[in-house]
């Protein structure tokens, strides 16, 4: 593998996104054979300190302490975006114009505006780009569409989702950026329904193409962070406005004539990261939870279902790994995602899911948050 031409990695941002994306970075190389290898150039974050700090714990270069630096840099070909929804579209959008590649974490952005500007972008640039939608890689899901692409589910009649986790039930979990609607742009709908929204399409192969919605949320006012690492945070005494969803449910209508319902919540007390899907074909039916990540459940009909254990060489993505039965976890996820976005930056292929398949599943939450305001039955997604 020394012959490969190297390629230069320049991430932004480090906290919980940043650190699985440099496990995937810095691991990708040691299990598939790719066309390119990465090298971890560049971290920016705005903190010279704990960027410093950061950098040397996950393995990277040098630092910058402003993206824009970063986008500038001879040495990074691959721009990573791992911040806040706030600001994916300005990065995304000046990396592509510097004529890197780019992929950038979920929802692609904050607004169907924002994305727009990116899908733009994108079209205009040489460089790929790819958002991070990391469940497709889930060898299960990845098996899940194998098995509707093969037609062993049959004419797809339902699709049920759900996305539930419990890290904010606590009413004094402090106010988090996730909770901030002028950093997330949404809450659980934005940052977790979209991954069931993408699972469903991807899973498929059908777009939602209108929905019925209701959003709540529970708490409206918690402590002000004082300091916040992945999901965890300590608070302040002052407190302030929560700006988002806590919980997302809505039914919706798929372009194949499936009907499908959705549930995205942060308040499931017990379910830490239970990302499931269930469809119904007219002749066979699957079920996926990701807290047995490992397991995809199939049903042809009489006798119920059966588990797969997905460990088998001939799975997708698993041949790379270790002997059948020996399980993958989250982080192999990420690891997936950047072999694909590799091999199509060296291919000259393009990468899935595209800016503009992120930008559907933008307006898919777009039309939740309107049928939830409106009270509404029915709303078309826009097109
Ligand atoms: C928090 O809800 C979160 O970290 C999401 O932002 C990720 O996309 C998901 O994979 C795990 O949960």
């Amino acid at each position: 593998m020394s012959d490969r031409t190297t390629i230069g990695v320049g991430m932004v941002g480090y906290a919980f996104m940043g650190r699985v994306h440099s496990q995937a970075w810095r691991s990708v190389g040691a299990f598939f054979d790719l066309p390119l290898a990465p090298r971890m150039a560049v971290l920016a974050g705005r903190s010279k300190e704990r960027t410093e700090t950061a950098a040397a714990q996950l393995g990277w270069d040098a630092v910058e302490t402003d993206w824009r630096e970063l986008v500038k840099r001879d040495d990074v070909q691959i721009v990573d975006i791992c911040t806040p929804g706030d600001s994916h579209a300005e990065i995304a959008v000046a990396a592509l114009e510097a004529g890197k590649h780019v992929l950038c974490e979920k929802p692609l952005a904050n607004t169907v505006a924002e994305a727009e500007a990116m899908v733009r972008a994108a079209a205009a640039a040489p460089g790929k780009s790819m958002v991070a939608f990391n469940y497709r890689r889930v060898p299960a899901v990845a098996l899940a569409r194998r098995y509707v692409e093969e037609g062993r589910l049959g004419e797809i009649r339902h699709v049920r989702a759900q996305y539930l986790q419990d890290w904010i039930v606590d009413p004094e979990f402090p106010l988090v950026w996730r909770l901030q609607k002028d950093k997330a742009g949404a809450g659980a709908l934005g940052d977790i329904g979209s991954h069931i929204v993408d699972a469903a399409q991807f899973i498929t192969g059908q777009n939602v193409v209108g929905v019925s919605a209701l959003t709540e949320t529970f708490i409206k006012e918690r402590p002000l962070a004082a300091e916040s690492a992945g999901l965890g945070a300590t608070g302040t005494s002052a407190t302030g406005q929560v700006t988002v969803d806590d919980a997302a449910l809505f039914i919706g209508r798929l372009s194949g004539g499936a009907v499908a319902s959705f549930e995205a919540t942060r308040f499931a007390t017990g379910r830490k990261n239970a990302m499931r899907i269930e469809i119904n074909g007219s002749h066979g039916s699957l079920a996926f939870d990701f807290e047995a990540m490992n397991e995809l459940w199939f049903s042809a009909g009489g006798g119920g279902f059966e588990r797969i254990l997905v460990t088998e060489p001939d799975h997708p993505y698993v041949g790379a790994w270790w002997p059948p039965g020996h399980g993958l976890g989250y982080e192999h996820t990420f690891t997936h995602e950047v072999r694909d976005f590799l091999e199509a930056v060296a291919t000259g292929a393009d990468p899935t899911p595209s800016f503009a398949d992120g930008l559907r599943v933008q307006r898919v939450l777009a039309a939740v948050e309107q049928s939830a305001a409106e009270g509404s039955r029915y709303t078309n997604v826009e097109d």
